[in-house]
């Protein structure tokens, strides 16, 4: 995507709380994430949490890196990662990479913040960034995101309230990309098909991740990553500080590297 693309995304974003990324990734990848999702779903015997917020019909795999090397290009899109990087900054994370697959006769989600929790006052500069990869179609009748456009410069909402919506309708390959005080919410599916989504979500590097990767992915598999997606899941500083180890970046530590890269100290 070319710099005047990025830069209109990232307006749209701050204008509306969100934008959509047509045509962000091709139909082979997404026919090889449903089939993928299937294996999982079988292998891992996935079911429904059954509570209101991840709801009765809807099926969720967290930590999706640690299934396969087909996920590790997720978050590193070169399509959809400059403009959450023109979001928040580069120094961005991973915050949580799971599938939502919105299954026949789900009812919509309640009407949410991906920050509600950070008991910061709104309006504020974005501190998550989420995506929402359309793995099949995201129609209006198959549980496509619901948004309230331009809430994210408004307080929280309450929790599950009954808000003005439009549905985020967009086809197979596209990406919805959001700031997480955004007012939104899985929209119910009325049809006899799946919507099956990726939830990429990613926040400031300043803050905690919500799935902890340095934990929750095996070192062993973190070498192997690309560079920057072993940044990506929360193993470099932020602004030479936020992150150390004994004033070592968790990088070099992990690779057994020489120090790479000027820390805070170093002036
Ligand atoms: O599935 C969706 O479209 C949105 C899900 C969501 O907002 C969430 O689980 O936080």
């Amino acid at each position: 995507m070319d710099a005047d693309a990025v830069k209109a995304h990232v307006a749209a974003v701050q204008r509306d709380g969100y934008t959509i990324i047509e045509d962000a990734f091709d139909a082979v990848l997404a026919d090889g994430l449903r089939a993928d999702l299937d294996r999982l779903e079988a292998e891992l015997g996935v079911v429904p949490a059954g509570n209101d917020f991840e709801g009765a019909r809807t099926l969720r795999i967290y930590n999706l890196l640690v299934h396969g090397v087909l996920y590790e290009q997720i978050p590193l899109l070169d399509t959809v990662l400059p403009v959450v990087e023109g979001v928040l900054d580069p120094g961005c994370l991973i915050s949580s990479l799971s599938s939502i697959v919105i299954c026949p006769e789900e009812k919509a989600q309640p009407i949410h913040a991906d920050d509600i929790l950070i008991p910061l006052a709104k309006p504020h500069a974005p501190i998550v960034c989420n995506t929402m990869w359309a793995v099949t179609d995201f129609t209006d009748a198959n549980g496509a995101t619901r948004l309230v456009p331009g809430s994210h410069l408004r307080e929280n909402p309450e929790y599950g309230g009954d808000y003005e919506t439009v549905p985020a309708e967009m086809g197979t390959g596209s990406v919805l990309v959001w700031d997480g005080a955004l007012w939104h919410g899985g929209g119910a599916n009325r049809t006899t098909e799946r919507r099956y989504g990726i939830a990429m979500n990613y926040c400031a590097g300043f803050i905690r991740q919500q799935e902890n990767q340095q934990l929750g992915i095996p070192a062993d598999l973190v070498r192997r990553f690309p560079a920057r997606l072993q940044q990506l899941v929360g193993y470099d500083v932020y602004r030479g500080l936020i992150g150390h180890i004994d004033k070592q970046r968790p990088l070099d530590l992990l690779m057994n590297t020489d120090p790479s890269e000027a820390m805070v100290w170093d002036g």
